[in-house]
């Protein structure tokens, strides 16, 4: 008979201490379909593990929904549910509610279950911007929403999205001769703004499954903390960006190390640096971000210029924000221009 006591604790996910330590039960298997070197596939099954056997899993269309479902097989070995692109936020929300309702009526035992809904970057950062900012307003209900980013709207063949990088070439930005880049925008900063603006979601944090052992103590966190929580990861796609599959590992390693995209948490606001963010915090040399940008086709037809303007911004995030990679207020500067202002 279904126990009666209500309880909306979360479980107690501590941090592996080390690769040795890892559990060795996997929830996300053989039986898909994604390209090899696929990181996006290796964050699934990474987040998965983290979370244990008592999780639900909401996915997004996108590459992580239709490679991982194709006809009759899949990979997920815990419950799995397609949302629709834009939805993983309502997913993550009316799952951890309907939850909750029924542990509440005694129609199911009351233990803690992970909800966990994932996006990529079209789905998340652009269609379902909105759905999950409003589900980390609503702090009594426990999930994550994981943003799996390949920087393109992969699965429909490489278009490009708002948090495509400047000047790459996807199947709406290719480089021409009269107009060498067409996509111009710089990417949308979606971890802190989501940080910056939902004080009352407790856990914000970025990783990269090139460090997969802190990309599932980052899972682990946010899973045990509760409430609404949400992860950015940067995943590097052979197809996407026109690489080599086996410079998936190595291309994670400098997206962090040139401090284009800086590793950090931020745990009922406080900002927390860590891995190899932190050591570049602390002063070591950035690795120059044309070791990154030019070992991948997307960005072949960059020029001495197109580089010189990429690290100027990447440069510009680390030495003019008021939270290095994180927040790109100027408060000083802001606070006495308001003051100025007539
Ligand atoms: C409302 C809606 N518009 C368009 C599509 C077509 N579509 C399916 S997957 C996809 C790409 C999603 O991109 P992203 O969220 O970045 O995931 P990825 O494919 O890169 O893994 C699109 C546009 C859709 N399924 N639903
Ligand atoms: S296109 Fe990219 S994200 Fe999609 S399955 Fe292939 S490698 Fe993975
Ligand atoms: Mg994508």
């Amino acid at each position: 008979m279904a126990e009666t006591t209500f309880s909306n604790a979360t479980q107690t996910l501590e941090p592996f201490r080390g690769i040795k330590k890892v559990t060795l039960e996997e929830y996300f298997t053989s039986g898909h379909r994604t390209c090899q070197g696929c990181e996006s596939a290796l964050v699934m099954k990474l987040m998965v593990k983290a979370a244990g056997p008592r999780t639900i899993v909401l996915g997004s269309t996108g590459c992580m929904y239709v490679a991982n479902t194709t006809y009759y097989t899949t990979p997920w070995v815990v419950p799995w549910m397609h949302t629709q692109l834009g939805s993983s936020g309502s997913a993550a929300l009316g799952t951890a509610a309907g939850l909750k309702a029924l542990m509440r009526k005694g129609k199911m035992k009351a233990e803690p279950i992970n909800v966990i809904a994932f996006c990529g970057d079209g789905g998340g950062a652009d269609m379902g911007l909105s759905a999950i900012s409003a589900t980390l307003t609503h702090k009594e209900y426990n999930s994550l929403i994981l943003l799996y980013d390949n920087e393109s709207y992969a699965n429909t063949d490489i278009q490009l999205s708002g948090l495509t990088p400047f000047g790459a070439h996807t199947t709406f930005s290719p480089p021409g001769t009269v107009k060498r880049i067409i996509h111009t925008r710089w990417k949308k900063n979606v971890a802190g703004m989501l940080a910056a603006g939902h004080p009352e979601c407790r856990y914000v944090a970025t990783v990269c499954a090139s460090y997969a052992v802190d990309m599932m103590n980052k899972v682990r966190r946010a899973l045990t903390i509760g409430g609404p929580t949400f992860i950015h990861s940067l995943d590097p796609c052979p197809k996407g960006w026109d690489y080599d599959p086996m410079l998936s590992h190595e291309l994670g390693e400098l997206a962090i190390e040139t401090g284009i995209f800086p590793l950090y948490e931020v745990e009922d606001g406080v900002v927390t640096y860590y891995g190899k963010t932190k050591a570049l915090v602390e002063g070591r040399p950035r690795k120059p971000v044309r070791e990154y940008l030019l070992k991948q086709g997307r960005f072949a037809h960059f020029t001495e210029e197109d580089l010189a303007y990429f690290q100027g911004k990447v440069d510009e995030q680390w030495q003019k924000w008021e939270i290095p990679g994180v927040v790109p207020f100027r408060r000083l500067d802001a606070a006495q221009a308001a003051l100025n202002v007539k």
